[in-house]
């Protein structure tokens, strides 16, 4: 068909609409649907072709896979570059950057001050982690009170919630910073996830020639009132997947040097009888401002 065609198929479609539902809506979705008309035909998408992709969006809902598929792809780095370029625009640059939440972050998980330990001791074959720094100011003054919520995946790559074999919360807390800004967790050292074999991501991804592994990370938002909100994680490095991760997360700045501590004093005062691997990062977060959008997203999220 052509051009003249579509836009008259399209205008008849438009028609349809009247006065009632949402402005904003309307011209999203009548642009989407014109950009596939136009992607079937220049590309002479065939009939299978098209069900198959309307049953495998299907599926996909069904699976509950449309985080991974929204990181996959991209459109969530793809968000996190347009947030960068308003901030930049306005003035902010510097400090923490900010990467992807991804799809696994659980809502009322334990909140405690300073400290916290995240994993219940029965991951084995691991290596302990302790984590530690403060909450800043762009000045580089301590931040009171703010909350370092921080989640990250088990030896096996898994999250607790999404695997019902870890207990509630099982690599979840929050960390409530006091005057001096810091911060302290033990944990263990995450293994990097890989989408559910099989799945309807791990489908797509292998269609493009794509592979759905992620480097191991911790994930953090750290907020606290009168200052912008930050989504970012921190990457182990070494990892294979360091900088070919398919959500594309991975920055620089976000891949902190991991110190092995074997001083059998400072493992003493751990209570631990093994060496262990420690981390020193702080996190800079910028003053509120009212010109640009919330870095506080509204998100359906679960609740734990
Ligand atoms: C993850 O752990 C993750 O962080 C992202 C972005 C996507 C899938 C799994
Ligand atoms: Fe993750």
């Amino acid at each position: 068909m052509t051009r003249d065609q579509i836009d008259e198929f399209l205008k008849q479609i438009k028609k349809t609409e009247g006065q009632n539902g949402s402005d904003r809506v309307k011209e999203i979705v009548n642009r989407i649907v014109r950009d596939l008309f136009y992607t079937i035909e220049d590309l002479d998408v065939t009939e299978p072709e098209f069900w198959t992709a309307v049953n495998w969006l299907t599926e996909t809902g069904m699976n509950n896979e449309f985080g991974l598929v929204a990181a996959g792809l991209g459109f969530e780095h793809f968000l996190d570059m347009r947030m960068d370029e308003a901030e930049a625009k306005a003035g902010i640059t510097g400090g923490t950057p900010r990467t992807i939440e991804g799809p696994l972050y659980v809502a009322g998980a334990p909140v405690e001050n300073g400290f916290a330990r995240l994993d219940d001791g029965s991951e084995t074959g691991g290596e302990t982690l302790f984590m530690q720094g403060r909450v800043l100011t762009e000045e580089g003054m301590p931040i009171n009170n703010a909350l370092v919520e921080v989640w990250h995946a088990n030896l096996k790559g898994n999250y607790s919630y999404f695997d019902k074999s870890q207990p509630p919360f099982h690599l979840r807390r929050g960390i409530r910073t006091g005057p001096d800004g810091k911060y302290q967790f033990q944990s263990i050292i995450p293994v990097g996830y890989s989408v559910p074999p099989n799945g309807s991501t791990d489908i797509l991804l292998k269609a493009l020639g794509r592979h759905g592994n992620r480097p191991a990370h911790i994930h953090f938002f750290i907020s606290a009132p009168g200052y912008r909100k930050l989504t970012t994680q921190i990457n182990i490095e070494g990892d294979p997947y360091l900088w070919d991760d398919f959500a594309f997360a991975t920055r620089q700045g976000l891949v902190p040097h991991i110190n092995r501590i074997n001083d059998p004093e400072k493992i003493k005062e751990k209570g631990l009888d093994h060496s262990f691997a420690s981390i020193d990062f702080d996190f800079t977060l910028h003053h509120e401002n009212r010109d640009l959008p919330p870095t506080e997203i509204a998100r359906v999220r679960a609740v734990g």
